[in-house]
């Protein structure tokens, strides 16, 4: 058994020589680490020879994007590649598969992705991705659905919860996107031009007690086992195809923080485009076409958690009429919470989104910035208030800065 070190191309290519039926002892092995998330190193291994390839993901016992001042558990690796393994089971296969893995070396085997593109970069260049609602709608309401007390008794539920205590990855979270934004921290990160929108989110108090309320929800409602950082970086895609990936922030947590989480990113893709574009009718081409895919995402999510609730729910209390539409109308209304306070961290906190950071035009990339904090705090202000998806795209729709 090896210990812990971060690995370097040549020890990821002998790594991956011993799995069993992969490469050949003859195989031509080029390996180059790809990683450019904030915690990890990626390596891309393939066969000149054969063209097959395969990706080795380790965790750093760090958080790479701020150093080795910011201490983070290996166990991670263990919690991303068991939420693999059930996600793959329960989505049919819209994760990438594992192939092996080590928990002392905190690394994982798998799937090569290769031919798909990170789904932020296709957004950017102005891709459509028709398959995409349908796929992560459908991707929600099973692994949400199977991994609730609505479809496993409560002894296996609690067995289950306990293997995703995830605590350093939650503390990030936690700071990042429910504390940090609402005060001086050192972790915020925005230009100065915004600074008078940094104020009023400090000053807003309304805004600190719904935060708040969203902040004890992921603390403490433990509903189902959530991917836990499921933005447009996290899924690849390609016309035909869609698998999300890094469920490092994995925990049992509440439905709407992943459905919110994917929304928020589509909505920060959406004020981007003045950016992206350069007609008016261009704009609006593409900001209608994602907030289609934002209906869309949601309605599909509904009727196939509905369906699988009607199908297959093992919780006998849950079959008391009226039940099952109480659950859903919370969660819609903590998704539009989520989605609110993941737009304001990507905007004012540590870890900011392409769609709007590349923005070459500053007045363009401002106006971007501004609009995304006033659809943010409209969405965390109103979440209690919403009774349908049409709500939350009116919100998006109507809210310009002030
Ligand atoms: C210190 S990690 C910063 C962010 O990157 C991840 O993708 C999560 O969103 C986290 O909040
Ligand atoms: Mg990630």
């Amino acid at each position: 058994m090896s210990t812990y070190h971060p690995f370097n191309n040549e020890e990821a290519i002998a790594y991956v020589k011993e799995i069993p039926n992969f490469f050949s002892q003859e195989s031509n092995l080029v390996c180059r680490e790809i990683g450019d998330g904030n915690l990890n190193l990626v390596f891309h291994i393939s066969d000149s020879n054969t063209c097959t390839s395969i990706i080795v993901k380790q965790a750093l016992p760090y958080a790479k994007v701020v150093g080795e001042s910011w201490p983070l558990s290996l166990d991670r690796a263990r919690i991303e590649r068991e939420a693999l393994q059930i996600q793959y089971h329960l989505s049919q296969g819209l994760v990438p598969k594992v192939y092996a893995y080590d928990e002392e070396l905190a690394l994982t085997v798998m799937e090569d992705l290769s031919d798909h593109v990170i789904m932020r970069q296709g957004l950017i260049a102005g891709e459509k991705y028709p398959l995409f609602a349908e796929h992560i709608g459908d991707f929600l309401a099973n692994t949400l659905f199977y991994t609730s007390d609505l479809a496993l008794n409560p002894l296996d539920k609690k067995a289950q919860s306990k293997k995703f205590i995830n605590p350093d990855l939650c503390k990030i979270t936690e700071d990042l996107i429910f504390e940090d934004p609402y005060h001086i921290s050192d972790n915020n990160n925005y230009p100065a031009s915004i600074e008078d929108e940094a104020q009023s989110l400090r000053e807003n108090l309304d805004l600190h007690l719904e935060v708040a309320l969203l902040r004890e929800k992921f603390l403490t409602q433990s509903q189902a086992l959530l991917h836990g950082d499921l933005h447009t970086g996290s899924i690849f895609v390609t016309q035909a195809s869609t698998k999300v990936i890094d469920p490092e922030f994995a925990y049992y947590g509440p439905m709407g923080f992943d459905i919110g989480a994917i929304i928020a990113n589509l909505i920060l893709n959406y004020v981007a485009q003045p950016g992206w574009n350069d007609t008016e009718f261009a704009v609006q081409e593409k900001e209608a076409h994602l907030l289609l895919t934002v209906e869309n995402l949601w309605k599909q999510f509904e009727s196939s958690f509905r369906t699988l609730w009607n199908t297959d729910v093992q919780d006998l209390m849950a079959r008391t009429p009226g039940y099952q539409d109480l659950y859903v109308a919370r969660i819609l209304q903590d998704t539009v919470g989520f989605a609110g306070c993941k737009i304001i961290r990507r905007i004012v906190g540590l870890a900011h989104v392409a769609d709007i950071d590349t923005i070459v035009n500053d007045e363009l990339k401002e106006a971007a910035q501004r609009k995304a904090l006033a659809i943010g705090k409209q969405l965390i202000l109103n979440h209690r208030q919403i009774s349908s998806i049409e709500d939350l795209l009116r919100i998006v729709q109507k809210t310009n800065p002030t």
